[in-house]
């Protein structure tokens, strides 16, 4: 359908905008579905799936990324809807079957983006309302977004490519908006987002650091008492194959000391000195071959009471059962006999109170 050009009145916000905000969007939705996707795979790594161990802050950095963007594209999203709001109204409802595909891609897409900001931040921002149901629950909301992104561009590709189109589509937004306040718009809406992500969750929880608090301490996650790790026995052993090593045993050992980070899923992370012993030393003393290795914990029934090492992280010589951290004894909290510190790893597979380590392939 051909529309004659309108002239846009300067104030009101220009199909310039809208398409940038578009943009926009685009590339922070993009951005959090790649490392959202990589995070889902580092943890559930398919066979076909290999994840490097350097740069030792590798899954700092795309994990850092899938927040940042995420929490990014909650104003983009309000912003982006504010600008095309007449058009979701705009009777008839449906005008022919790319119109009904273009408002459902629309309907899809604005629910699971909702759902997957919301939940997102609220894991973020360390609330775990959906224990057992987040993690697959976003991963396969995500899909649907994209899908429904995917169907949405398709189909407006040949509308934004006639500008007169844009125009009067952009024009008939009765608000009058002008960009300024457009901007302002979006900057409070972001204001709000790294607020409700930062500052406003510190308050509600004791014990943990969230995403953007600069503390120089390393937060702990799931502490000792929570996990059920009230004590150690004396008696505590690493079992590694056949072998058996107490904590003065293992202290004997060759140390390695590096400089790694704790990358929580949540977006927080931080780095710390850690001391210990390699794993491939302690896989070569028991005489087992490197492999995939299970790692387990004294903890007895959390979701992430035991991780499973890949075989090139097993082989890492950065791959650690640490001792220490920064120069101290490993606090109970932090995972005191020793906890498994890895290059490139996501928090969650950071297993503390570690007590057997097992080739499972
Ligand atoms: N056994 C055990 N290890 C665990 C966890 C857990 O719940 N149980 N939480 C993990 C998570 S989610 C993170 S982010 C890191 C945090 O380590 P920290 O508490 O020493 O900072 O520990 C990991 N190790
Ligand atoms: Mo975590």
């Amino acid at each position: 359908m051909k529309v004659p050009a309108l002239k846009v009145p300067a104030r009101e916000s220009s199909p310039h905008t809208a398409t940038r905000i578009g943009l926009w969007l685009g590339i922070a939705f993009g951005l959090c579905f790649v490392t959202g996707l990589l995070s889902h795979y580092v943890q559930h790594p398919p066979g076909w799936f290999a994840w490097p161990t350097r740069p030792v802050g590798l899954y700092r950095i795309t994990q850092g990324v899938h927040v940042t963007s995420g929490v990014a594209a909650i104003p983009l999203l309000l912003a982006k809807l504010w600008t095309v709001y007449p058009k979701l109204f705009a009777r008839p409802l449906v005008k022919s079957v790319p119109h009904a595909l273009e408002r459902g891609s629309i309907l899809v897409l604005l629910g699971a983006s909702f759902f997957e900001l919301v939940t997102g931040l609220f894991n973020a921002t360390q609330n775990y309302p959906w224990q057992f149901f987040f993690p697959p629950a976003h991963h396969a909301v995500a899909w649907i977004a994209v899908g429904a992104l995917l169907v949405h561009i398709a189909v407006k590709l040949p509308l934004m490519r006639t500008p007169a189109e844009e125009v009067r589509l952009s024009s008939s937004h009765p608000g009058k908006l002008s960009r300024r306040g457009f901007l302002l718009t979006t900057g409070g809406a972001a204001a709000v987002a790294v607020l409700a992500t930062a500052g406003g969750t510190v308050p509600w929880l004791r014990t943990v650091s969230v995403l953007g608090t600069r503390s120089a301490a390393l937060p702990v996650n799931r502490t000792a008492a929570a996990a059920g790790v009230s004590t150690v026995d004396s008696d505590w052993r690493l079992t590694v194959g056949s072998r058996q090593f107490s904590r003065p045993e293992l202290e004997a050992l060759p140390q390695t000391t590096a400089e790694l980070p704790i990358a929580c899923v949540e977006g927080w992370s931080a780095s710390a000195r850690w001391t210990g012993v390699p794993v491939r030393d302690l896989l070569a003393l028991a005489g087992v071959e490197p492999g995939d290795v299970r790692v387990e914990s004294l903890e007895r029934d959390g979701l992430y009471r035991a991780s499973t090492l890949p075989a090139a992280h097993a082989r890492d010589p950065l791959t650690l059962l640490a001792l220490e951290v920064d120069g101290e004894t490993l606090s109970l909290d932090h995972g005191y006999p020793c906890r498994l510190i890895a290059p490139s790893r996501p928090g969650v597979t950071q297993t503390k109170w570690v007590t057997r380590l097992e080739v499972v392939r």
